[in-house]
């Protein structure tokens, strides 16, 4: 069996997601997720100039080496590029090797260790009252896990994830207006003064049971989250995610010496060897990696076993720039995972979206249940996806009042 023939196109409605379709001399095609946000084009270059032509001829069934085969041999390992476009092979050849055994991918993994998938809603409010609101709504919709991010009075601008004034429905992730970022300003102290308060009120409006989840998005020092975190311990959060910047994993021991409040971390790794001290030394609680950013199923599966081992439970990045490809990707791990915790999940539900990707993993009182369909479970329609073309976008940059560039 051979691959004959790897396609890959840019675009989508309000997104540019990167497909890759893998189509074989037996009639079998697979297809992958390579969508890096705001840097779509280049791993869709990487995959077309570097990885396609030594992918063409290459028996499909052989996933683990077709991957080896690429980690290893570029030599410069690693980096968010090209572990977005090796994550898009692996998952198109798991696709395949699912068609070919009749199979759903969970089967191939070892089963179902559950029926559906818990994921959590993002809730977001310009002012407190406006994040209530959008907490009920989830709630009504039958959720049990909300992320709750909330504007901070006297900011200047609108923080990570809030609108600007209530009912403002922009993309807070990415402004296709072009590359050229928009700015917000950060100030650690407004936050450090109203979020801990603004936490608890919540937990005291919906009660005991509702998992509470907060992005504090890589803002803090290490001793302000930690002093975040203790502060936070009473709400009872589900967890506290990316507290500092990921680069120093040290300064989440200081977090642990603090506190009991859970830790979730690991959006922007790209590999096993980000997260295998901070798992080891049991340092976190959820491991947040993504399927495509991670470079597939193969080493996600890796990292969770590891994890397994340490008490840490899965709660795989799912924002809005993930296509339904990686999200199928990620149910079919999520159903097998024996230590899963959480799925981050934006329902995208728009008609154009479910007629690119036409999907059968369904979606009912806040939980996903995996599609029993051979292969990931969705599909890609090639024909709709001529309708879109690449549109330049950008997250914001942050700075404090000072100028200082700040994380975003
Ligand atoms: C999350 C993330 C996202 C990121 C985005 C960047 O927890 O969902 O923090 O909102 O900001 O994925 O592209
Ligand atoms: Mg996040």
């Amino acid at each position: 069996m051979k691959i004959t023939k790897a396609k890959v196109f840019v675009g989508g409605p309000k997104k540019n997601y990167v497909t890759l379709k893998i189509e074989t001399d037996q009639g079998v095609y697979g297809i992958g997720d390579a969508t890096l946000n705001n840097r779509e084009t280049l791993p869709a270059h990487y995959l077309e100039n570097y990885l396609i032509p030594n992918l063409l001829g290459k028996d499909p069934r052989n996933i683990e080496d077709i991957w080896q085969f690429f980690y290893r041999g570029a030599y410069f390992r690693r980096g968010p590029i090209a572990m977005a476009a090796y994550g898009a092979i692996d998952m198109a050849l798991w696709d395949i090797k699912g068609k070919l055994a009749g199979m759903p991918v969970y089967q191939l993994l070892g089963g179902k260790s559950r029926e559906g998938a818990m994921v959590y809603a993002h809730a977001t409010g310009s002012d407190l009252e406006d994040l209530m609101e959008s907490i009920a709504h989830y709630v009504e919709d039958g959720y049990k896990a909300v992320r709750v991010q909330c504007g901070i009075p006297g900011m200047p601008t609108a923080s990570y994830a809030v609108p600007e004034k209530k009912g403002d429905t922009k993309n807070y992730i990415t402004d296709y207006s072009g590359i050229r970022p928009n700015l917000e300003i950060w100030d650690t102290e407004k936050y450090m003064r109203f979020m801990p308060d603004a936490l608890a009120e919540i937990r005291a409006r919906f009660g005991p049971d509702l998992h509470i989840l907060h992005d504090v998005h890589h803002r803090l020092l290490p001793r302000e989250a930690a002093a975040f975190a203790k502060a936070v311990e009473p709400v009872n959060l589900f967890w506290m995610e990316d507290p500092t910047p990921a680069e120093d994993q040290d300064a989440l021991k200081l977090i642990r010496q603090h506190s009991t409040t859970p830790v979730a971390i690991g959006e922007v790794f790209n590999s096993v060897f980000d997260c295998n001290k901070l798992i080891e030394n049991e340092l976190i609680d959820f491991i947040r990696v993504a399927a495509t950013y991670v470079g597939g199923i193969t080493p996600l599966r890796r990292i969770v076993d590891l994890a397994g081992l340490h008490h840490v439970r899965t709660g795989f990045h799912g924002a809005p720039s993930h296509s339904p490809i990686s999200m199928a990707a990620q149910h079919h791990v999520n159903a097998w995972a024996p230590n899963f915790g959480v799925q981050e999940y934006l329902v995208l539900g728009t008609p154009e979206c479910d007629a690119l990707f036409p999907s059968e993993h369904r979606m009912e009182d806040g939980m996903v249940f995996v599609s029993d369909a051979p292969g990931l479970g969705v599909d890609f329609d090639e024909t709709e996806a001529a309708r879109y073309e690449y549109q330049p976008g950008s997250h914001p940059v942050v700075r404090l009042q000072d100028g200082t560039m700040w994380n975003y």
